[in-house]
């Protein structure tokens, strides 16, 4: 069963239509958010649809529906799809109206759709750890804002992807900011450092949940930009999104990181992220397969 949610109606996914001149399909005017599931229950969903919320007041999108109805239609969503592991997808846009940059007029309504898709936990990645490229951060300066458009995180992901990397590590000139879609932490002399919440990066709801948990367990974190050299020399290399978890890098450009594996904060982090994960929505695997 395929069914997904257009404008608050659950229709199968082959009848479901966008107009061509909606201004998400013309523009990328809109915002978006991804929610994990595992055993059927989201995590961190109140966390995600706050950040939806506080997006669209930074893009003056009035949403259609209220977090709560949001959030009911979500698990209606993914009850119907039967899905157990996977993510939710969601995105509004400014609505259809005739092409023209300026917003359309306050009766045109915002479009909002959602779909669950499968997605297993990426064990492999989790365990063994991925490589990742450096590329020039060549976005706009309202990164912590989830946009619709992604050509600039699209453009570095390809990059990395044609480099045989996982991820693209961007940088500003000399600062690290985040991943092409994930946030990019490191660590040296056991403190973990990761980009400051700021306009540079999404301050993602994994990142938050990282820090968190570094908070409770007495792990040493500070939210303060880092250097690409010091991302070279640094102990441990990790990303953070709702997809990846904690995935360790172990390689960044051709250049081994630490002893070549998985650091033991990254592996703590990714047990401490486990467990929260299985409080809010179950048991899920808490040691990674080694
Ligand atoms: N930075 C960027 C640019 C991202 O796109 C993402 C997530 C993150 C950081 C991490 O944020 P979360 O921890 O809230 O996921 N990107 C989503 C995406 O596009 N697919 O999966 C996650």
């Amino acid at each position: 069963m395929n069914i997904v949610m257009v404008n608050g109606q659950f229709v199968e996914r082959n009848e479901a239509k966008v107009d061509i001149e909606d201004r998400g399909y013309q523009f990328g005017d809109g915002i978006y958010e991804v929610i994990r599931v595992y055993n059927g229950k989201m995590f961190a969903a109140s966390e995600h649809l706050e950040r939806l919320v506080e997006c669209a007041g930074k893009i003056k999108l009035t949403l259609p529906f209220s977090n709560t109805d949001i959030q009911t239609m979500l698990q209606t969503l993914i009850e119907k799809n039967a899905l157990t592991t996977g993510i939710v997808y969601l995105q509004s846009s400014r609505g259809v109206a005739v092409r023209n940059h300026a917003f359309p007029t306050t009766d045109t309504v915002a479009s909002f759709i959602a779909y669950t898709k499968e997605l297993p936990r990426p064990l492999h990645n989790i365990t063994n750890g991925v490589k990742a490229a450096l590329v020039e951060d060549e976005r706009w300066l309202k990164c912590d804002i989830k946009s619709l458009n992604l050509l600039g995180n699209i453009l570095a992901k390809q990059e990395a992807a044609e480099l045989g990397c996982f991820e693209a590590i961007l940088h500003r000139g000399e600062t690290v900011t985040e991943g092409s879609s994930s946030n990019i932490s490191i660590v040296k002399d056991g403190v973990v450092y990761t980009h400051q919440a700021d306009k540079y990066i999404l301050n993602g709801i994994t990142r938050q949940q990282m820090l968190a948990l570094c908070g409770v367990h007495s792990i040493a974190f500070e939210e303060k930009s880092f250097t690409v050299e010091e991302l070279l020399n640094a102990d441990e290399v990790f990303m953070t999104s709702t997809t990846a978890e904690v995935t360790p890098i172990i390689e960044i450009a051709g250049r081994k990181i630490g002893t070549g594996a998985p650091g033991s904060i990254s592996i703590k982090l990714q047990q401490l992220l486990a467990s929260e994960i299985a409080r809010q929505c179950g048991r899920i695997y808490l040691e990674i397969d080694r």
